[in-house]
């Protein structure tokens, strides 16, 4: 367009901008994420009808455990409810379903996908109860309570993150409502705020204090309900006879799942370029649920489950003990060395068969498994807790240095040599800590989370086991045993080429020339030019003063392996994808659940879906007693009252199914590898993975075990 004085006006980069393709593109609304706004999960039959009501199920039984007795006196006699339709509801139950409630919910712990959907669940049940109710969500998880920091919930937040992964519309943090100042406060803010009711949505502590706070506020009138969320699936609920009654938390199946189509990525990859070996850190705390899904969906050929390495027996060990009339203690349970045995031994039996790459799948918490690093781990938490509680400034900000720390842990070593009822870290701990090397070091002695716990994510425990995989490689190269296999054709083409006749070399450099086998191995004493030619001349191949042919030469070279590696870790990635069809569904459910709990009374359930691991119209919302679920476990070197983690089963049909298949995804055969493509996550439409496949296994295994005579 020409201005006035005649000049052509220059478009701006602003104009370019300004238009509405350009501004399309450039949106933060993607069209997926408008996809994932719209999508609405579907909801529960019982939720269908106007009003339900809570029916006590009698079948589940529990051990209660007498501290939880003694602390929890209120709440400790819950049962199990079922949220059934109320067909015939009196004038009484219609109010109570009806009445304008502040309801208050907070995130506590990591972040799980399907947070948002719990809230939208919640919302919606209630507003569509009474329009009027209001619901708080308190900022930066349990804190948010402590300072009164809240935002009201409305509409329009909700509508904005349906069905989208993180807890970004309230945060989340850890901090535990563990004393009775901090009590007084949570009491204080949810008075001020008239609250009928709190939800905490979190993992087995966060539920824990759920269960406390029920406890604090019943008198009060106020109900809390807890939320079973975490990504690491350790949040399982069976009765004493083995009955899953919760069969898995929620943000576990997107986890894993979003872990499994990255692994893939990587199987894809390295046997395309046939060159790296991938090593996957899994996240998943101490349990290794997520390991195993991860290998269920994925089929990666190495894959280490923590729970198996503590319940391993060395047979031979044990023998060998008898015999001298002894017992070795030290034949339970794997050592560090072990484990990296058992790798090696994959890495060996794969690269025999010209597969010098592959995937390793190491679940985060596996040191917790190993024995001599557990006792590292308990003895430091210990004396980490008492510096803390004994000082004012806690044990990392004093000791700010590994060099600072190394020094105060000699310092209680002489202490204990000088006084012999100290002993919790004496000079032998000591002595065996400073042969570790430096990271390690620096892992075992990171702050401790809020609640006493090791942070096993910042522990580079792939590492750890990887660094004694490539010692010991090195020694198998040494000896010999590692080497590529060389494929009985390319040899012959490499020989034939340089007329060489490969017959007559055959003998000489394989150990396997005259089978019938694909790959030809290199002999073990083979393991330089050198010992080559030695082998050569006293085969009468050769002559002292003759150079080894060339092509001979080349085919030794290419079987020597080179091992290279890359490292992942998948947590915070996963931790943070949007919910699968599975999460939202399940999520919304339970929000409606919670609100259900709460409508009819309860205080000091969880809500919770039973039947998970079936089809969808079976699923039965449902109150677990928290209460019923506690039992007493160290933290912060005290034992304290909390609900129980639930560890990989190894008689679990999911891992044995695992255990049974694990040498055919392995791969150590001539021809391709058996990596599964888990595909990428979706949150519409049912498939096959429309829940995880450690649920389908465990479900049809129990069926099928209980059905064969
Ligand atoms: P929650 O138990 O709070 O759900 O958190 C799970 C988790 O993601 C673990 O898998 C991991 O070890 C830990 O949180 C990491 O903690 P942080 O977020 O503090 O780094």
């Amino acid at each position: 367009m020409d201005d006035k004085k005649g000049f052509t006006k220059k478009n701006t980069m602003n104009d370019f901008l300004r238009q509405e393709d350009i501004e399309r593109a450039t949106s933060d609304a993607s069209c997926a994420l408008q996809e994932r706004l719209s999508f609405t999960p579907p909801i529960c039959d019982v939720f269908k009808a106007p009003y339900c009501r809570l029916e006590d199920v009698d079948r589940y039984a529990f051990h209660l455990h007498p501290e939880a007795k003694k602390e929890l006196p209120d709440i400790i006699n819950n049962v199990v409810h079922r949220v059934a339709k109320n067909e015939d509801p009196s004038e009484t139950d219609k109010e109570k379903h009806r009445k304008q409630r502040n309801v208050g919910i907070v995130f506590s712990g990591g972040p799980a996908p399907g947070g948002h959907n719990v809230i939208a669940g919640l919302y919606d049940a209630m507003t569509s109860a009474n329009t009027d109710s209001r619901i708080f969500g308190f900022l930066m998880g349990p804190d948010g309570i402590l300072e009164k920091n809240y935002i009201e919930i409305t509409g329009d937040l909700v509508d904005s993150h349906r069905n989208l992964g993180g807890f970004g519309m309230i945060k989340t943090g850890r901090t535990k409502i563990d004393s009775g100042e901090k009590m007084k406060k949570a009491r204080s803010t949810i008075l001020e705020l008239e609250l009928d009711a709190l939800v905490i949505v979190g993992g087995d502590d966060s539920n824990t204090n759920a269960a406390f706070l029920a406890q604090e506020l019943r008198s009060d009138g106020v109900q809390v309900i807890g939320v079973p969320k975490t990504i690491d699936g350790d949040i399982q609920v069976r009765d004493v006879n083995n009955n899953s009654i919760c069969a898995v938390s929620f943000g576990f199946h997107t986890a894993a799942r979003a872990f499994a189509h990255n692994i893939n990525n990587l199987c894809s990859d390295c046997s395309s370029d046939v060159k790296y070996w991938h090593i996957c850190k899994v996240m998943g705390r101490v349990a290794s649920h997520l390991a195993l899904e991860v290998a269920l969906q994925v089929h990666p050929n190495i894959t280490l489950i923590g729970e198996e390495l503590a319940d391993f027996i060395d047979e031979e060990r044990i023998k060998k003990a008898e015999e001298e009339g002894t017992i070795d203690y030290t034949a339970y349970g794997m050592t560090l060395r072990q484990v990296s045995r058992l790798i090696c031994d994959g890495i060996v039996r794969r690269a025999a068969v010209g597969k010098n790459y592959g995937v390793i799948v190491i679940p985060e918490g596996l040191l917790e498994f190993i024995n001599e690093i557990q006792v590292f781990i308990i003895k430091l938490n210990t004396i980490i807790a008492d510096y803390n509680s004994t000082h004012d400034m806690d044990f990392n900000s004093h000791f700010p240095t590994l060099k600072d720390k190394l020094e105060y842990l000699r310092q209680l070593a002489r202490m204990s040599r000088e006084n012999h009822t100290f002993s919790i870290w004496n000079t032998r701990d000591d002595d065996l800590f400073n042969v570790l090397p430096p990271f390690f070091q620096e892992g075992l002695l990171t702050e401790r989370d809020s609640h006493g716990n090791f942070q096993f994510s910042q522990m580079e425990t792939d590492r750890v086991v990887m660094g004694l995989v490539e010692d010991y490689l090195k020694r198998l190269a040494d000896r010999g045993v590692y080497k590529n296999g060389i494929k009985v054709g390319s040899y012959r083409q490499t020989m034939d080429e340089r007329g060489l006749d490969p017959d007559v070399y055959g003998s000489a450099l394989f150990k396997n020339y005259d089978t019938n086998d694909d790959f030809l191995m290199v002999k073990e004493s083979i393991v330089s030019i050198k010992t080559l030619k030695q082998t050569l001349v006293k085969a009468e191949l050769l002559s002292d003063s003759e150079a080894v042919p060339s092509p001979v030469e080349a085919i030794y070279k290419q079987s020597v392996p080179k091992f290279k590696t890359q490292y992942h870790f998948y947590g915070y990635d996963g931790r943070g994808n949007d919910p699968t069809w599975f999460d939202c569904t399940y999520t919304y459910n339970l929000g409606m659940t919670a609100f259900a709990l709460i409508v009819n009374g309860a205080t000091g359930q969880m809500a919770a879906i039973n039947n998970l691991e079936k089809d969808f119209q079976n699923w039965e919302p449902i109150g677990l007693p928290i209460g019923s679920l506690m039992h007493l476990e160290e933290r912060k070197s005290k034992l304290a009252l909390v609900m129980e983690r639930a560890l990989v089963d190894i008689d679990s049909p999911a891992f044995k199914v695992f255990a049974a298949k694990r040498d055919k995804w392995l791969a150590a055969t001539p021809g391709d590898d058996c990596y599964r493509r888990p595909g990428p996550i979706r949150y519409s439409g049912e498939s096959e993975d429309a829940r995880p496949i450690t649920l389908i296994l465990n479900d049809l295994g129990s069926s099928f075990f209980k059905n064969t005579p």
